[in-house]
């Protein structure tokens, strides 16, 4: 019998990360040192929470974060993780992060160059149930000379360096993106604990009859965002008559994460009972941004505004914590919207 063909060329995001670094040739490598924390973190998280429920991690803490949102167990170990490896890197020099009230400052390091924010948990209410949640993370670089302060990390997120998250599904996927660069996605290979190269320069469809929101909220939805999902319902003709096809997780990120798969759009609008929206800017929206912006375009192309129509990357935030209406996915699929917006 004819012996399997098996990989023995296989790109781990450490070979990926070091081969990056050696093209820029003014790296000092203080990135690579904070992305290899970064995907530590996402091992740990990963790993915790595939045994949940073996050992007792699920339910509530019995605290609540500063937005008010009851923090689960998996929450507070995930941000402890997260914050500890940032920390321990010695290139974060501040971190925000959804659980902490406050930007933390890591003042013991002195050299560091970044600023990371992060959402350690995202989709927390999925988390007991065993549904797909995620890390979301957004790396910015501190000002020239700045030792760390708040303003560096209010900025937009045209200046992120890089972002991503990992998805924590029938597999660990991970999907970062760099400032002009592609967008890349590895799957955590449990056995060899190594996140490995599956999905090298990914690329989003142009357009899918597929929309993701939570329809639930349609009442306080303003009428040119009620105008715009009645008619995806519709029995057009330029889709063979039929109507697009509802799919919602509840998770940004594995909402997000099939999007950019399969296509279609992912929106949690601003309404008439959170006119700035749900998710956050600096660690939901812009990185979920920047990876809809930065998949390949030649055949594809996505992108992301917010509920005005503004560019989502454009949008500076004034606060720490502050929200935005959100609409991402493939490029036409957003230019529907835009256009709903545009008739109002
Ligand atoms: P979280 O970070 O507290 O989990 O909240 C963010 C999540 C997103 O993952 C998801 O898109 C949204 O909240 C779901 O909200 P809703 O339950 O209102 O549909
Ligand atoms: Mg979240």
């Amino acid at each position: 019998p004819m012996m399997e063909k098996i990989n023995t060329n296989i790109v781990t995001l450490t070979r990926f990360l070091t081969e990056e670094q050696i093209k820029h040739k003014e790296a000092t490598g203080d990135f690579t040192l904070l992305c290899h924390a970064l995907q530590f973190s996402f091992k740990s998280i990963a790993y915790y929470i595939r045994r949940a429920t073996l050992v007792n991690l699920t339910g509530l803490a019995g605290s609540s974060n500063t937005t008010g949102d009851e923090q689960k167990k998996l929450d507070v170990i995930s941000n402890d993780l997260f914050i500890e490896a940032m920390r321990s890197s010695g290139k974060v020099a501040l971190l925000v992060s959804e659980e902490e009230e406050n930007v933390i400052y890591f003042k013991e390091a002195g050299q560091a160059r970044y600023a990371v924010a992060c959402d350690p948990i995202d989709g927390s209410s999925n988390l007991d149930a065993g549904v797909s949640v995620g890390t979301i993370f957004a790396v910015h670089k501190l000002a020239e000379g700045s030792t760390g302060c708040q303003d560096d990390i209010l900025k937009p997120g045209t200046e992120l360096v890089a972002a991503g998250f990992t998805m924590y599904g029938a597999s660990a996927q991970l999907v970062i993106t760099m400032k002009g660069s592609t967008v890349n996605g590895f799957t955590l290979d449990s056995g060899l604990g190594e996140f490995i190269l599956t999905h090298p320069e990914m690329r989003i469809p142009r357009e899918r009859a597929i929309y993701s929101v939570n329809e639930g909220n349609s009442l306080y939805w303003e009428d040119d965002v009620k105008a715009y999902f009645a008619s995806l319902k519709e029995a057009a003709p330029e889709r063979g008559g039929k109507p697009y096809s509802a799919r919602y997780i509840g998770s940004m990120v594995a909402d997000a994460y099939r999007t950019l798969l399969y296509g279609g759009v992912f929106a949690y609008p601003a309404d008439k009972k959170s006119p700035k929206g749900k998710l956050r800017i600096l660690y939901e929206c812009a990185p979920m941004a920047m990876v809809f912006e930065n998949v390949l375009r030649d055949t594809a192309g996505g992108q992301a505004v917010d509920s005005n129509m503004n560019r989502m990357l454009e949008v500076v935030p004034e606060h720490i914590h502050d929200k935005a209406g959100i609409f991402m996915g493939s490029y036409d699929e957003v230019e529907k919207v835009k256009e709903f917006h545009k008739k109002k």
